[in-house]
């Protein structure tokens, strides 16, 4: 959308008609790897930002499927991860989902391991589908359960599997695999074993850390990552229920909770952040804008979002994502059940950067026309 006064040839903007002389310059210019900026100036600093990815929802009915078929075809051992990656038609440069966020469907039978590594890049895990899936970062082993998700900050040993006794299991995979390409700093290391120890009680991380209210005594925590590596759904979807018997919610998000690191209450890692929000039977949110790349999850429910004028169906499974500066609000189309939606962020990189901004759609009630 364009302000009046976005016109490209108002005063202090590139307004430089080709002649042949130009041209001639330009090339001679390209020869010795240099460049007028007037030629490229509108372009690398637009007015607001300009999203490159487009909106798009991956609908689990029509992946799940493919998803399985990899089983068939190849092994964790020989793919080092089995995985189908979200691709955002709007960017061919990079496996990116939306912005500078990675993210796929990782697929692993009951007995299945995928190998230990670390990498400068962070990730997320949000579970799908299936029982006796289970992560181990650093020594920790996490049993992980529909709609849990689990951590493997920047720079741990992880390594995932499914118990011989569990059942096929399907989960999301969330990178900032495209962010830290782009800040040219990625290293990627295969643990030595191919597995690790585990040297802590089963999911040790989320009893000492997760309790409302309570921190273990004489426990510190330094690193930049929360301590927290798993966050479970029950307590999640209780907090959601509990809030919303104190509060409308926000205009824009409905009844939402951030999950956090529980020394800091800061993000749970340095780029990426998430949240879970509910949205009430029939609820309809405002439609606002903000910097930063979100990538929704939806973890119980159905519902559409309207983003830049477009309606997006999702029901539970489907993942969407709204891009930087995109328009976008939220409706639950149940009179009767409340819709949830996992969101990953690159929020906790905007705001530590200083390049957050957010602005309210404010024409027509808060709602977008639809195009
Ligand atoms: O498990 O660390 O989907 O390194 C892609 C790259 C998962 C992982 C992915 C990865 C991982």
């Amino acid at each position: 959308m364009k302000h009046e006064n976005h016109r490209e040839d108002v005063a202090g903007r590139a307004n430089v008609e080709d002649t042949p002389e130009l041209l001639a310059y330009y090339d001679d210019l390209n020869r010795f790897s240099a460049g007028a900026l007037w030629t490229v100036a509108n372009k690398i600093e637009p007015w607001e930002p300009q999203s490159q990815s487009v909106p798009v929802v991956w609908r689990y009915a029509d992946l799940r499927d493919k998803v399985l078929r990899s089983v068939d075809l190849v092994t964790p051992e020989k793919a080092g991860r089995r995985v189908i990656y979200l691709r955002n038609p709007g960017r061919a440069d990079v496996a990116a989902a939306v912005g500078w966020l990675y993210a796929g469907l990782q697929v692993m039978h009951p007995g299945e391991v995928a190998s230990a590594h670390r990498h400068s890049a962070s990730a997320i895990r949000f579970i799908m589908e299936g029982a006796g899936a289970y992560t181990v970062v650093d020594g920790h082993k996490m049993t992980l359960g529909a709609n849990d998700f689990v951590l493997t900050p920047n720079g741990t040993w992880h390594e995932h599997g499914v118990a011989a006794e569990g059942s096929p299991c399907i989960w999301q995979d969330g990178l900032d695999i495209p962010f830290v390409n782009a800040m040219e700093a990625n290293f990627y290391e295969v643990h030595p074993d191919l597995s690790q120890a585990v040297g802590y009680a089963v999911d040790d991380m989320t009893k000492t850390w997760g309790n409302p209210g309570l921190t273990p005594y004489g426990e510190t925590w330094t690193k930049r990552y929360s301590p927290m590596f798993k966050y479970e759904w029950a307590p999640t979807y209780e907090a959601l229920l509990k809030r919303a018997q104190c509060t409308d919610g926000s205009p824009f998000d409905g009844v939402m909770m951030e999950y956090v690191n529980p020394v800091t209450n800061g993000p749970v890692m340095q780029t990426m952040g998430a949240s879970m929000q509910m949205l009430r039977p029939g609820e309809h949110t405002k439609a606002h804008r903000h910097t930063g790349s979100y990538l929704y999850h939806v973890a119980k429910g159905r519902g559409h979002s309207i983003i830049n004028g477009k309606r997006f169906d999702w029901q539970e499974r489907d993942i969407f994502c709204v891009p930087s500066w995109a328009w976008h609000e939220h409706v639950n189309a149940s009179a009767s059940d409340d819709a949830c939606l996992f969101c990953l962020s690159d929020i906790p990189v905007m705001r530590a950067l200083g390049l957050y901004r957010e602005q309210a759609f404010g024409e027509n009630g808060g709602h977008q026309p639809i195009l």
